[in-house]
């Protein structure tokens, strides 16, 4: 069936075109370890990509049909299915969109990235909370110059469970080893509270993304709204990012799963790691 409300020209251009940012919005997210951004996407874009990615993740949840009540925390958190690029071409599409990787290489500051992966993270009705913790006690990244870009198909309000980042907590060091749980929620938040750091929840606009470090410790509230969160993430690294030495059993899974066939200390750049954006010499 056509959809007659997309417009393709209007989406593949916005998809790609370069949404400039300031000095000050590039020292804000490296002071803070995050950055919110708004209109970066608008209704032609999510038409034409939002329903495809959707119909994804139904198609390989396999959380359906389990009540909320016998899950664990981390399964009430979101439906959770990766490499979407991998499976569909629109959802590839998507996922090689260039305003976002440029975003992304000019808040780390290189050259250029690579893609690291891509997931969905459907927050259901009445889904639960997602507990503290940082990104990269998963993964074995030589440096820290990682960056995922959070991008929800609606507005999120409050009750809807929008991300909700520790100001600065990348620089602090804090929690680094604690996988998410029960016991990251509780004790980052205690961390978070010891070291004074402020915890940031906002509402997300419509066409509004953010962008967070590999290092920021981050969380989301439940979903009581009745009406499912839909975000899919894009998670970037620098295009030079080496292989690091798996430091627990997630970075083990992560390595076999991004980086297959990269030996430690080489540049992650296998073919689940596509260059995403490249800055052309001047
Ligand atoms: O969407 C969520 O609830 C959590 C997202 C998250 O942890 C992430 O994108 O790194």
């Amino acid at each position: 069936m056509i959809n007659l409300s997309a417009n393709p020209v209007k989406s593949m251009n916005e998809l790609h075109k370069h949404y400039p940012l300031t000095e000050a919005q590039i020292l804000q997210f490296r002071e803070d370890g995050f950055i919110k951004l708004k209109n970066v996407f608008s209704k032609e874009t999510f038409d034409k990509y939002a329903s495809t990615i959707t119909r994804l993740v139904h198609e390989a949840n396999r959380m359906a049909g389990l009540p909320m009540a016998e899950r664990t925390t981390y399964q009430k958190a979101f439906i959770q299915i990766g490499n979407l690029w991998r499976k569909d071409e629109t959802a590839r599409e998507f996922a090689f969109s260039k305003r976002l990787a440029r975003i992304a290489a000019e808040l780390m500051g290189t050259r250029g990235t690579r893609m690291y992966h891509d997931q969905a993270l459907y927050k259901e009705a009445d889904g639960g909370f997602t507990p503290w913790h940082a990104d990269q006690q998963y993964w074995p990244l030589s440096t820290a110059k990682s960056v995922t870009a959070w991008v929800p198909f609606q507005a999120v309000p409050i009750e809807m469970g929008p991300l909700c980042f520790g100001k600065g907590s990348h620089i602090k060091k804090i929690g680094r080893d604690l996988a998410i749980s029960d016991e990251s929620e509780a004790l980052i938040r205690e961390l978070i509270r010891e070291n004074g750091i402020m915890e940031v929840q906002e509402p997300f606009d419509f066409g509004e993304v953010s962008f967070h470090t590999g290092w920021t410790q981050h969380r989301a509230g439940p979903n009581t709204t009745g009406r499912p969160r839909e975000v899919q993430t894009i998670i970037y690294m620098d295009i030079d990012m080496k292989l690091a030495e798996p430091k627990n059993k997630n970075q083990e899974n992560d390595r076999n799963a991004f980086a297959p066939g990269i030996e430690v200390g080489e540049i992650i750049a296998s073919e689940m790691n596509p260059v995403l954006y490249m800055e052309t010499p001047s």
